[in-house]
């Protein structure tokens, strides 16, 4: 199949454009490299050190054979170029992971809201908007999130997007239908995840488009198999108080002397994913698309749900390190509980892993490799949800 990855630079986008092209995939990426220009902002670098697109294209060829082209383009601001790549390409398949994805930064100042409402919303609008105008059929694969459902005990195993309701009708009858779960984002960010649900529903109901929506839980580990045939292809590694994620940085914190940053009383239950099953996800939906005239297809992609202190407890004991509750940045709710269906990539032949020894070692191992390049100021989340409360410090 020809498809487009729009952020194929990315720590999801890089591995599964190579994942793709190894499994004999023609790929294109298409990226606007602001996830760099963040790094430049933040003052931060990635843990691992990343290869430019260029190094990395021409080491992918050299260590397999196969090409992969780069547009630079902003998928968000540059319409034009967006229509005039995909009336050109004319793929069968769009993986859309082109957004601004830290909830933290999206928090950080009204600009960050700005910007991340902008990008995100307008990148997704024009894809579907140009696809239109373009007159194509790819099936687009977007990465969505857990987050959209929120984070509150919902008593019931969260399903695949939509929720089976029963309504009173004007004869006291009971009317059956099956409504998208209510939207219920803990961020900006999370919030442009359901903003985004909403441009799907319309576009596959006004244009018969064919979508699949993966809300997706937090991705963990960073190489993949495809990623760590050459030191050139390394994935990117984000530690720091906006990017990094809770998993990843525990396991960091650990190999740097850190003590594990547990917000609050870290009972808050979170939906993971290792970044391997994560490729292997985005090429199922891809190689199994969804009927024409259908509504969007919404899959769960997680394998496994943990308490965040847990997480630290269990990191604590591979590695000694100190556990540190601190003040929670963030507006969420101290304790929630999380059951979530995730029947439809099992279906389709995912493998799911889970936290095995040997895969938490390896980010352990690479964090070690990497010391160097980690600053121990960037690590304490600062981004505060609510600016009355005081900033997060270490108790
Ligand atoms: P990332 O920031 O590493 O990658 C996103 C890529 O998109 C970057 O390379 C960036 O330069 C590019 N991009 C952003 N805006 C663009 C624009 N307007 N035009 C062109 N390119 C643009 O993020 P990631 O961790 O790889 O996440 C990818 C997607 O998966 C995001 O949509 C995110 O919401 C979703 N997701 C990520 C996780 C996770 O834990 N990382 C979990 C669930 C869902
Ligand atoms: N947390 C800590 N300590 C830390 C970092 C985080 O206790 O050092 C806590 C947070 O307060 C939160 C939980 O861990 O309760 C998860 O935070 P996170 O930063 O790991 O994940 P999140 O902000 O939810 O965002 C990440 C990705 C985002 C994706 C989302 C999937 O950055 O792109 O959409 O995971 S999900 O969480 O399922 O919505």
């Amino acid at each position: 199949m020809r498809i487009l990855v729009l952020g194929g630079d990315g720590f999801c986008g890089w591995p599964t454009a190579l994942h793709l092209s190894d499994a004999g995939h023609d790929v294109t990426i298409v990226d606007n490299l602001s996830r760099r220009l963040i790094d430049e902002e933040l003052g931060v670098q990635s843990m691992t050190p990343i290869s430019t697109p260029e190094v990395r294209l021409a080491a992918w060829r050299e260590v397999t054979g196969k090409q992969i082209d780069f547009v630079e383009l902003d998928i968000a601001h540059d319409y034009d170029g967006l229509l005039e790549v995909l009336s050109t390409a004319r793929p069968d398949a769009i993986v859309h992971f082109a957004e601004q994805r830290a909830a933290p930064y999206s928090m950080k100042s009204s600009w960050h809201k700005r910007y991340t409402v902008d990008n995100n919303v307008n990148a997704t609008h024009n894809l579907l908007a140009a696809i239109v105008e373009a007159g194509i059929d790819p099936h687009v694969v977007h990465l969505g999130t857990m987050g959209v459902y929120g984070y509150g005990t919902a008593g019931v195993r969260i399903p695949e997007g939509y929720l089976r309701v029963g309504m009173e009708g004007a004869d006291g009858e009971t009317i059956e239908t099956e409504i998208l779960y209510p939207a219920n984002p803990g961020s900006v960010y999370h919030m442009t995840k359901t903003l985004d649900q909403l441009l799907f529903a319309y576009y596959v109901k006004n244009d018969r488009l064919r979508v699949t929506d993966l809300h997706q839980g937090i991705v963990w580990g960073t190489q993949t198999t495809d990623t760590a045939r050459d030191i050139r292809l390394i994935n990117r590694f984000d530690y720091d108080g906006d990017y990094g994620t809770v998993l990843n940085r525990f396991l960091m914190e650990s190999a740097v002397g850190h003590p594990l940053t547990v917000h609050g009383t870290g009972g808050q239950t979170r939906a993971f994913i290792h970044i391997q099953n994560t490729v292997q996800c985005i090429r199922l939906a891809i190689e199994n698309p969804p009927e024409k005239g259908g509504r969007v297809r919404i899959f769960n992609q997680m394998t496994e749900t943990h308490r965040v202190r847990d997480l630290a407890k269990l990191v604590a004991n591979i590695t000694g390190a100190e556990i540190a509750y601190v003040d929670n940045p963030r507006n969420e709710a101290p304790e929630n509980e999380l059951l979530v269906a995730n029947d439809g990539l099992v279906g389709l032949g995912l493998s799911p892993l889970t936290l095995e020894q040997n895969l938490l070692d390896e980010v352990i191992d690479i964090a070690h490799k990497y010391v160097d390049r980690c600053d121990l100021a960037h690590i304490p989340s600062r981004s505060l949800w609510l600016k009355q409360t005081e900033p997060a410090e270490t108790v």
